[in-house]
């Protein structure tokens, strides 16, 4: 089967949510020959961002999502079965720690967050909610992950933001992470003001500006 093919076959596995095709289409682009890398990028990756927009545009839902993801992972699986570590790691799209804040109870947004992070190949660690300000810090500190991801929807626990940029600023680690803050009262100004690196409305910009910030970082 033609390489373009194949790549097609891999976006429609995402965006039927089908399992069983993404894997078998997986194991053909191997046997093929096909580069992972372009398989996932060219392939899985387009389809999620697919779904992306129609969950944007209310076509789609959590569900959903989660489903195309289970595909996602599992095609990613069996293309990058034969990689050595270190291409392993080339392939994820990067790191993320994920929090609700200290004080806050509110996690139905940042689970779609999360979610779409994961079905975009980011490897995401979730602190849950409530999640004390020093812990954010540490755990961000001992997976070393690329991203810092906090959502907070109440005014009261908004401050907390700020709290945890300036942790990382007294620790002298500021510059070892990307922070990007969101919830509904959350806003670009907030998070300026706050010295954070970025703000994003939904789940689908957050993941477009994630990739957008992390590839700025690595161009330097
Ligand atoms: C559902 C809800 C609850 C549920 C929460 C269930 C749960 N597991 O999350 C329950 C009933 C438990 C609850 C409790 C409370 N709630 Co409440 N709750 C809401 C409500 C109605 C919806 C929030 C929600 O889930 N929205 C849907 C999600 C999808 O949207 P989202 O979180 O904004 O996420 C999107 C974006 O913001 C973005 N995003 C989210 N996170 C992140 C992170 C990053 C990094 C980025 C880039 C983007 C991003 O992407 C998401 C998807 O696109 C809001 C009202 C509102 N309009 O927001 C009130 C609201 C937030 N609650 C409020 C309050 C006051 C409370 C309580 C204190 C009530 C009480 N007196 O007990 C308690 C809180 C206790 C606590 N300590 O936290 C107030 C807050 C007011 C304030 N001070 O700012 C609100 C605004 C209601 C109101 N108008 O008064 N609540």
């Amino acid at each position: 089967m033609a390489k373009e093919e194949i790549l097609e076959k891999l976006k429609l596995s995402i965006t039927e949510m089908d399992t069983d095709l993404a894997i078998a289409t997986a194991n053909e682009a191997l046997a093929e020959g096909l580069d992972p890398l372009e398989c996932i990028d060219q392939g899985l990756s387009a389809g999620m961002a697919i779904m992306s927009d129609l969950f944007d545009e209310g076509e789609a839902f959590v569900p959903e999502l989660l489903m195309s993801s289970e595909a996602f992972d599992a095609a990613v699986k069996v293309l990058t079965g034969g990689l050595t570590d270190e291409e392993k790691k080339n392939a994820s799209a990067g790191s993320a720690l994920i929090h609700t804040v200290q004080g806050d109870i509110h996690d139905i947004g940042k689970n779609i967050v999360r979610t779409l992070f994961e079905a975009n190949n980011f490897t995401v660690y979730d602190l849950g909610r409530d999640v004390p300000v020093e812990t954010v810090v540490a755990k961000a500190r001992e997976h070393k992950v690329d991203l810092i991801l906090g959502s907070a929807l109440m005014t009261t626990t908004m401050p907390s933001q700020r709290d945890i940029v300036n942790i990382l600023t007294e620790e002298g680690i500021r510059d070892e992470f990307i922070v990007m803050f969101g919830g509904a009262p959350v806003s670009q100004d907030w998070v300026d003001q706050i010295g954070a690196d970025g703000y994003a409305d939904t789940a689908t910009e957050a993941v477009v500006l994630a990739k957008e910030l992390l590839r700025k970082k690595k161009e330097g």
